[in-house]
């Protein structure tokens, strides 16, 4: 398998499950930005010329959800998915689907505005807007987490996806401080060696 990499991007989500599956994989490492990603070698295998993107034997997959559910289909032997007759497979779909649906977008919206565009063209009515949508995505993810350590019973791939989206909320500068469960929820997914390993590639 062969993983089409940048650091600090949503490849991490994918590092960090195959991490966290013990599957053995290698690295193509790109820099975001990097004239690589739009090579047309790469175009080849991903036409947007983003990551990340899988390779496995015939397959090419890219979409972060869609490569952690074939991940979790295909080698997963039933690890960090619940079972599909349980309530937590609802919340499964529900919440690795909320992080590239609901979260993301205004992530994207953010770091356009303040990081990619020249400052003459960002504008600030486009941050203040997403920031509010981001706050209000956010508050959906602390009221579920009440009373619960990982958002679909176990840890489980909407973790990866959907945690993943709440720590670069965090970095990114949104607010939390009316979001009690989020902090602790960060920190748990901080502490798993399989994040660790995935942010240090
Ligand atoms: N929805 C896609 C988004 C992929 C995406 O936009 N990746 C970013 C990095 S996080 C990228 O490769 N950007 C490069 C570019 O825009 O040139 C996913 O979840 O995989």
């Amino acid at each position: 398998m062969k993983l089409y990499f940048a650091p600090n991007t949503r490849a991490v989500r994918i590092a960090w499950l195959l991490e966290e599956l013990g599957l053995d994989y290698d690295l193509e490492r790109m820099t975001l930005g990097d004239k690589a990603m739009r090579a047309p070698d790469y175009l080849a295998v991903n036409p947007m010329g983003r990551v990340p993107t899988l390779v496995d034997g015939e397959v090419t997959i890219s979409e972060s959800g869609a490569i952690v559910e074939y991940l979790l289909a295909r080698h997963g032997k039933g690890r960090l998915v619940p079972a599909v007759e349980t309530q937590d497979f609802a919340a499964y779909l529900q919440w690795l689907h909320f992080a590239e649906g609901m979260i993301m977008p205004q992530i994207n919206v953010i770091m356009v505005e303040t990081v990619f565009l020249p400052p003459e063209r960002r504008n600030e009515v486009n941050v203040k807007r997403a920031m509010k949508l981001l706050n209000q995505m956010l508050g959906a993810v602390d009221a579920h987490m009440a009373g619960r350590e990982f958002l679909a019973g176990d840890f489980s791939g909407a973790d990866i996806m959907c945690g993943h989206a709440v720590i670069v909320s965090e970095r990114l500068g949104a607010d939390l401080s009316d979001k009690v469960n989020l902090p602790p929820y960060i920190a748990r997914l901080s502490g798993r060696p399989a994040l660790q390993k995935a942010r240090a590639l």
